[in-house]
C-alpha cells in the first residue's frame, strides 16, 4: 500500500502525513512525516522506499530533536565587536540580505568578483545552488571539502575513463555473489545515495565478503577475507591483486578484448607488482593477496564499495584507477548483481555556468593546476581548497576577500584547522548559513538561520549522479525565521539585481525534473514521494562507452591528453615509515582518520543528547600492546601529535588494529562548552592533518589519512582545561 500524503483520521488535531526523503547523509531513506497543528511530531522510515523498506538510522530517528533543537539558529544576526568577540545582535532578513548585497556588491567592484569565494558541505540538498550563485554572480571559486577528497575525485576519474560512474546493483533481481569493502563501511556511513540497508539486504543473500581495512570492522568480522592494509598502501595492493588477476589469466577474455583499451599496456605496468613485492609495502601477507584477488575473479556477479579512504592521500587519482579497473578486469560491468551505471532520471541541474566568461573560469584557484578539480576534466569544477586559503591569507595569486559558508564547518572538516583559522582571520567579510552556532559561524560577520530538510523543497537523485530513484523532499513546516539555502540564493540574486538565478526555486526544480524525462511536475511527485527509473543494463551495447576510444580506457587517453599518467602506478604517499624514515623515529606511529560512525555526521549532531549518550567523547582506537607500552588504559584520554600539532582523545583498545596503527575520529568540537570556541582546539582531529603540497596532480588532493604521529597518556580535558599532560 502507498501512503500518500494524507490525513490519519481520529487524531486531535488531525495528522497529516507527508512522503519525503532524509537529507541527514548521503543517502535518502524514504520517510514518512507526521505532521499535527503545524508541528512536526514524528518522522518514520517509509516502509514502500526501494532504498530503506521503512528503516532509519539513529541520526534519521531523532529527525524531530534535530529540527526542534533549543539551539537552532533562529533568526540573522550581525556580529557585536572583533571577529570572534561571541556577541551577536538579532537583525531583520531585510537587513542581513541588504548589508549582505550591499558588502557583495563593493567587493565586486573593488577586487573583482573572483575575490568571493563560497563553501559548502558534502553532498548537502543545496550544493548545486552554491556552484550556481557563484556563476550567477561571476565567481568561479566555490568550494567543498569533499570535493578533492571525497567522492568526486571518483566521479571524475570514472567519467574519463569509464564514461559514467559506476554504482553497485542493489535494486534490481539479482544479489551479488561476492562484495569487496574496499576502505567503506557503508554500514555506518550509507554509501553515496545507496543506503546502508540496502547493503544489509545484500548480505543477507550469504556473498563472499572481502574486506580492505586496517581496522576490523563489523563487516571485517563477517568476512571471508578481511586484508588488514598499512593505511595509504592501497595503491600498492590493487596493482598486486591485477597482477594475479592478469597473471593467472582470471580476467573476463571476451568482455576484455571486446570492451577494454589498453589491456597489453597495463598487463605490462603491473608485471613487476606481485604479491611478494607488495607485502612489505601494504603489511598484507603475499598469499592473501592472491587469495582475494582469486575470489575477487571467480564469484559471478561480484561488486565493489569502495570509499573515501582511497581519496585521502595526495595519490589517491591512481590509487582509484587502480582499484577502479578490478571489476572491469572481472567483467562485473553493467550486469545484474554487478557495478552498474545509472539510469540519470534527474535532469541536468541549471548551474549557469555558462555565465562565466573563459576568463573568469581561468581565474578558478587551483584548475590550471589539478584540471579533474577544476579544469577541464571535471564534472562540476571547484576551486583548490589550499591554494584558496593561500589567496586569503597572502592575496596569492588574487585578493580573497569575502567566503560565504553555506553549511561548512570550516574549522574542523578542512585539513590543517590552525591553517584555515589563520586565513578566515584574514577576510573582510564571511557569513555563515548554518542550522547551528559553530565554531567557525562564531567568526562570521552574519550569520543566517537556515531550513533543515523537513522544512525544504528539493529533489533528490539516489544513488548520488546515478538517480535511478528520484525523490521529492518537501517541505512540512518551518521553524523561526529559518529559510532554505536556495531561498537565501535566490533572494540574494535578486536583491544584488544578478542578470541570471532569480527564478523561484520551485521553478528550477520543474525545469530539472523535465530534463529528466520523468512526466511528473514537482508537486506530483511530492504526492508520489519517489519514482523508481525503469532499469537496462549493458547499456554499452548500445553505441559503447561514452569516452574517446568507445571502450573502459584501463590505458586513459583523457588523462595523457590532460597532462596525467595514462596508467596506474605506485607511489607512497609523503608522509610514511617508507617515505619518510626520519619522521618516523620521532612519530613511529601510522595514523588514521575519519572512519565513519552511525551518530554523527562529519562535525554535526553533537548537540542532540540521544546521539551524544551513545558516543559522548571523540575516541582513537589503538592496539593493547602499543598502549601498555605507553602506559595507556582503555578509557584514558591521550595525546596524538604529528608535525602539525596536537590534540587529544579517549583511547579504545582494539587487538583489530595493527600495533603500528591508530585510528582517530574527526569532526570533533563540543558545542555544551562554552563558545566562541566551544573546544574546536581541544579533540579536532584536522589539527594532525596536512594541506601542504605534495598534492594528487590531477585532483589536488591533500592528506588526511595515512600520517606518521605519536602518542602519549593525557589528562582528562574536563578536569584540567587545556592543561599539559
Ligand atoms: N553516520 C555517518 N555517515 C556518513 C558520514 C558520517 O560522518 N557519519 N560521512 C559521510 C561522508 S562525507 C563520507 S565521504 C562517507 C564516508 O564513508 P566511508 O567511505 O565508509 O569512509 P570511512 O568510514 O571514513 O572509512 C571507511 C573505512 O576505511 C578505513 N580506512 C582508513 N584508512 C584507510 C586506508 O588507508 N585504506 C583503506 N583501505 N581503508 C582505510 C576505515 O577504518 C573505515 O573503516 O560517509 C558519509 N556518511
Ligand atoms: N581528518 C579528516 N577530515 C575530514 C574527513 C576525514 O575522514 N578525516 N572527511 C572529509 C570528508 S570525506 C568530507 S565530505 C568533509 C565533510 O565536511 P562538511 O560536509 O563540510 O561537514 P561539516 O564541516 O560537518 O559541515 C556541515 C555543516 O553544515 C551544517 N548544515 C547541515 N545541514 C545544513 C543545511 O541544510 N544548510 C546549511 N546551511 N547548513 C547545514 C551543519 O550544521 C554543519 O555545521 O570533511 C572532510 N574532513
Ligand atoms: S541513513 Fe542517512 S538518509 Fe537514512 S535515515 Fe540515516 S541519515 Fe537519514
Ligand atoms: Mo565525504
Amino acid at each position: 500500500m502507498t501512503i500518500q500524503q494524507k490525513e490519519i483520521s481520529g487524531t486531535n488535531p488531525p495528522t497529516v502525513v507527508l512522503k519525503s526523503v532524509c537529507r541527514s547523509c548521503h543517502g535518502g531513506c524514504g520517510v514518512l512525516m507526521h505532521v499535527q497543528d503545524g508541528v512536526l511530531v514524528k518522522v518514520e522510515g517509509d516502509p514502500d522506499s526501494p532504498l530503506n523498506h521503512g528503516r532509519l538510522c539513529p541520526i534519521g530517528t531523532v529527525t524531530t530533536d534535530l529540527v526542534y533543537h533549543p539551539d537552532r539558529l533562529k533568526y540573522p544576526m550581525r556580529r557585536l565587536g572583533e571577529r570572534g568577540s561571541g556577541r551577536w545582535q538579532r537583525i531583520s532578513w531585510d537587513a542581513a540580505l541588504g548589508e549582505i548585497s550591499e558588502k557583495l556588491l563593493a567587493i565586486r567592484d573593488k577586487f573583482g568578483p573572483e575575490a568571493i569565494a563560497l563553501g559548502t558541505g558534502t553532498g548537502r540538498h543545496h550544493i548545486r545552488w552554491v556552484s550556481r550563485f557563484g556563476n550567477a554572480l561571476g565567481t568561479p571559486n566555490w568550494c567543498e571539502p569533499g570535493f578533492a577528497q571525497c567522492f568526486h575525485p571518483r566521479v571524475n576519474t570514472t567519467i574519463l575513463t569509464f564514461g559514467d560512474l559506476p554504482v553497485c546493483d542493489y535494486t534490481g533481481d539479482v544479489p551479488p555473489k561476492c562484495i569487496l569493502f574496499w576502505g567503506h563501511n557503508p554500514l555506518n556511513s550509507g554509501p553515496d545515495g545507496e543506503t546502508r540497508f540496502n547493503v544489509r539486504e545484500a548480505l543477507a543473500h550469504d556473498p563472499d565478503i572481502i574486506v580492505i581495512d586496517p581496522r576490523e570492522t563489523e563487516l571485517a568480522k563477517r568476512a571471508k577475507l578481511w586484508l588488514r592494509v598499512r593505511p595509504g598502501a592501497d595503491d600498492a595492493l590493487a596493482l598486486a591483486m591485477l597482477n594475479v588477476i592478469i597473471g593467472e589469466r582470471l580476467y573476463d577474455e571476451p568482455f576484455v578484448r571486446a570492451w577494454t583499451h589498453g589491456f597489453e599496456a597495463l598487463a605490462e605496468r603491473v608485471k613487476p607488482h606481485t604479491p611478494e613485492w607488495a607485502e612489505p609495502i601494504t603489511w598484507v601477507a603475499a598469499d592473501k593477496i592472491r587469495n582475494a584477488a582469486r575470489l575477487f575473479a571467480k564469484a559471478k556477479p561480484a561488486m565493489m564499495e569502495w570509499g573515501c579512504a582511497l581519496e585521502h592521500t595526495p595519490k589517491c587519482i591512481q590509487t582509484i584507477r587502480a582499484v577502479s579497473m578490478l571489476p572491469v578486469l572481472t567483467g562485473n560491468i553493467d550486469v545484474p548483481g554487478g557495478w552498474v551505471f545509472g539510469m540519470h532520471g534527474l535532469g541536468r541541474f541549471p548551474s549557469l555556468i555558462e555565465n562565466l566568461t573563459p576568463e573568469a573560469n581561468a581565474k578558478r584557484l587551483g584548475a590550471d593546476r589539478f584540471k579533474l578539480l577544476g579544469g577541464e576534466g571535471a564534472d562540476l569544477p571547484a576551486a583548490h581548497i589550499p591554494t584558496l586559503l593561500q589567496a586569503m591569507r597572502e592575496g596569492k595569486p588574487y585578493w580573497v576577500k569575502a567566503f560565504l559558508v553555506f553549511g561548512n564547518n570550516t574549522l574542523t572538516t578542512y585539513a590543517n584547522s590552525s591553517a584555515a583559522y589563520e586565513a578566515l582571520m584574514k577576510l573582510d567579510f564571511i557569513v555563515c548559513a548554518d542550522l547551528f552556532m559553530t565554531p567557525t559561524a562564531e567568526l562570521a560577520d552574519i550569520v543566517l538561520p537556515a531550513a533543515s530538510w523537513p522544512e525544504i523543497n528539493q529533489l533528490a537523485g539516489l544513488p548520488t549522479i546515478a538517480a535511478n530513484v528520484v525523490l521529492a523532499n518537501q517541505k512540512a513546516v518551518r521553524t523561526h525565521e529559518c529559510k532554505s539555502d536556495e531561498e537565501i540564493f535566490v533572494e540574494l540574486a535578486r536583491r544584488m539585481k544578478l542578470p541570471v538565478g532569480t527564478e523561484s526555486v520551485e521553478d528550477v526544480l520543474n525545469a530539472q525534473l523535465k530534463g529528466g524525462g520523468l512526466g511528473v511536475s514537482f508537486d506530483e511527485l511530492k504526492q508520489k514521494g519517489w519514482v523508481k527509473v525503469p532499469f537496462r543494463y549493458r547499456k554499452y551495447e548500445n553505441g559503447g562507452f561514452r569516452t574517446p576510444t568507445g571502450k573502459i580506457e584501463l590505458y586513459s587517453t583523457r588523462f595523457e591528453q590532460l597532462g596525467y599518467a595514462p596508467l596506474p602506478y605506485y607511489e607512497e604517499a609523503p608522509e610514511t615509515p617508507i617515505s619518510a624514515p626520519g619522521v618516523a623515529e620521532d612519530y613511529p606511529l601510522v595514523l588514521t582518520t575519519g572512519g565513519r560512525i552511525p551518530f554523527f555526521f562529519n562535525s554535526e549532531h553533537r548537540q542532540i543528547e540521544k546521539l551524544r549518550k551513545a558516543c559522548r567523547d571523540p575516541i582513537a582506537e589503538i592496539h593493547p600492546e602499543t598502549a601498555a607500552r605507553l602506559g595507556i588504559a582503555g578509557g584514558d584520554w591521550m595525546w596524538i601529535e604529528t608535525r602539525r600539532g596536537r590534540m587529544r582523545q579517549q583511547a579504545k583498545l582494539t587487538a583489530g588494529i595493527d600495533p603500528r596503527v591508530v585510528s582517530a575520529q574527526h569532526g570533533w568540537w563540543f558545542p555544551d562548552q562554552p563558545g566562541p570556541e566551544y573546544g574546536v582546539w581541544q579533540s579536532n582531529v584536522n589539527l594532525l592533518t596536512d594541506n601542504q603540497p605534495p598534492y594528487d596532480p590531477a585532483m589536488g588532493t591533500y592528506q588526511l589519512r595515512a600520517l606518521l604521529c605519536r602518542v602519549a597518556p593525557a589528562a582528562d580535558p574536563q578536569k584540567n582545561a587545556g592543561g599539559v599532560a
